[in-house]
């Protein structure tokens, strides 16, 4: 065993024959005489229905959907959060994606859609979408994740949500585009250009700076994701993905790039994201989303089925590169198990973690912790709240953001009737 509460050894799935693969079945249904012989059910009695051109889930899978803050789309900001409790594995898929978005979704014509690059650059350019895709595509998996995730963490209490709550504003996606330095040598930087102002088409034409050095390393104009074209809500026809920085500077619908020599000090960098901290002092600029992981299996809202064998399963990623090592405690952090990744570990991606625990049914405290491969570890919640403050009463709206960038940890108490409460550890 490989620390305390049942938490066994990574790969003790993987072993395969021995004691614990013995210890792992009991869960199927045992009906002898089901067994031998299935029933026809009324879907195996006739034809089965039209396959549509463009498919959606079943309709048993209604549950599985982002929660709205905004439902009825009044003029503020809408939130949609991803259910990561109720979806496996590393990417997001593209309807379930988490959205933020000022002033809706603009209902954009890619035929006339333009992006203009243009300020300190030897010859402005203006591209359709058309031209765009004409340069080298590149295909590369990164989350996105708002400034703003996690913020409920700043109560001084535990609130009691579950993950889509907490942790739904990051998602994950294969995103397709040109980089942008591609479109940069074409247009030719002015070497006194340091920093690029991006701006959307949106009603808000919100605009957030870039500094080049980003722009000229790995940052994209995503014109696909997952495959397909980005979804209108997530920027269509075409973004701004900067791999591992604030969701909020990947500024969709783009139309503009300006090459300049200074930030442009805009409403949410200025404002916003530059937050006052508990000492009186604020960040400048705060610009990346640090190493992070939450498990999403176990969670609130997912009971557990009495005693046995379960897999713990999360998230991490993390802004400095690939997720190196993340460790489970079942113990409140008494004692640490390092769990397995799945393959392949993308560079500011989710990666998976999994862990097989056989919980004997007493009350336990879960918590994962994450360590990226430039050697950033994830932060306990005193160090983070040290840092960026806690609320003084406990926040009861969720939408409302205490403070930015929560990447402490996440404690979730399974208690004996097998229900899992946020809990502070
Ligand atoms: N033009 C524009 N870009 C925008 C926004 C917006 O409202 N308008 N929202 C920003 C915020 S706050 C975040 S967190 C990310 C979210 O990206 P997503 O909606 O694709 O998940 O987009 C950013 N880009
Ligand atoms: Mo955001």
């Amino acid at each position: 065993m490989a620390a305390g509460n049942g938490l066994l050894h990574r790969r003790a799935f993987l072993a395969g024959g021995g004691t614990l693969a013995a210890a792992f079945t009991g869960y199927a249904l045992s009906d002898t005489a089901a067994a031998q012989q299935l029933t026809d059910d009324s879907w195996s009695r006739g034809r089965g229905a039209l396959i549509p051109e463009y498919a959606s889930p079943s309709a048993f899978e209604k549950g599985v959907a982002r929660t709205l803050s905004n439902p009825r789309g009044e003029p503020r900001t809408q939130h949609a959060r991803t259910p990561h409790h109720l979806l496996n594995g590393t990417f997001t898929p593209n309807g379930l994606h988490f959205v933020i978005s000022h002033s809706g979704a603009p209902d954009i014509d890619p035929a006339t859609h333009r992006l203009v690059i243009h300020g300190l650059v030897r010859r402005p350019l203006v591209f359709s979408l058309d031209a765009i895709t004409r340069y080298p595509l590149v295909s590369r998996m990164h989350f996105v994740e708002c400034g703003g995730n996690s913020a409920p963490m700043f109560s001084n209490e535990p609130v009691q949500a579950g993950v889509q709550a907490i942790h739904g504003l990051v998602s994950c996606a294969e995103w397709t585009g040109v980089m942008l330095s591609t479109l940069l040598d074409e247009a030719g930087i002015d070497p006194g250009a340091t920093w690029i102002i991006a701006e959307g088409s949106d009603s808000m034409a919100l605009s957030r700076s870039v500094p080049i050095a980003k722009a000229l390393d790995d940052a994209m104009v995503a014109i696909y994701q997952n495959g397909e074209r980005l979804m209108p809500g997530n920027g269509y026809p075409m973004r701004l993905v900067l791999p591992g920085w604030e969701g909020n500077m990947q500024v969709k619908w783009l139309r503009r790039l300006e090459l300049v020599d200074q930030p442009a000090m805009s409403y949410y960098e200025a404002r916003t994201y530059a937050q006052v901290l508990p000492d009186g002092t604020a960040y400048q600029f705060y610009f990346l989303q640090d190493v992070k992981s939450f498990i999403t299996h176990p969670s609130p809202g997912l009971r557990l089925n009495g005693p046995g064998f379960y897999e713990i399963s999360g998230l991490a990623y993390s802004a400095g590169g690939r997720i190196a090592k993340v460790m489970v405690t079942a113990d409140g952090g008494k004692s640490w198990a390092e769990a397995a990744l799945q393959e392949p570990v993308h560079a500011k991606a989710f990666a998976r973690f999994r862990i097989p625990w056989r919980w004997d049914g007493s009350p336990v405290v879960l918590q994962s912790r994450a360590w990226d491969e430039a050697g950033h570890v994830q932060p306990t919640r005193a160090e983070v709240v040290a840092r960026r403050g806690q609320t003084k009463a406990p926040v009861t709206n969720l939408a409302a953001f205490p403070s930015q960038h929560y990447n402490g940890p996440t404690s979730w108490a399974v208690e004996t009737d097998g229900n899992v409460r946020h809990v502070y550890a």
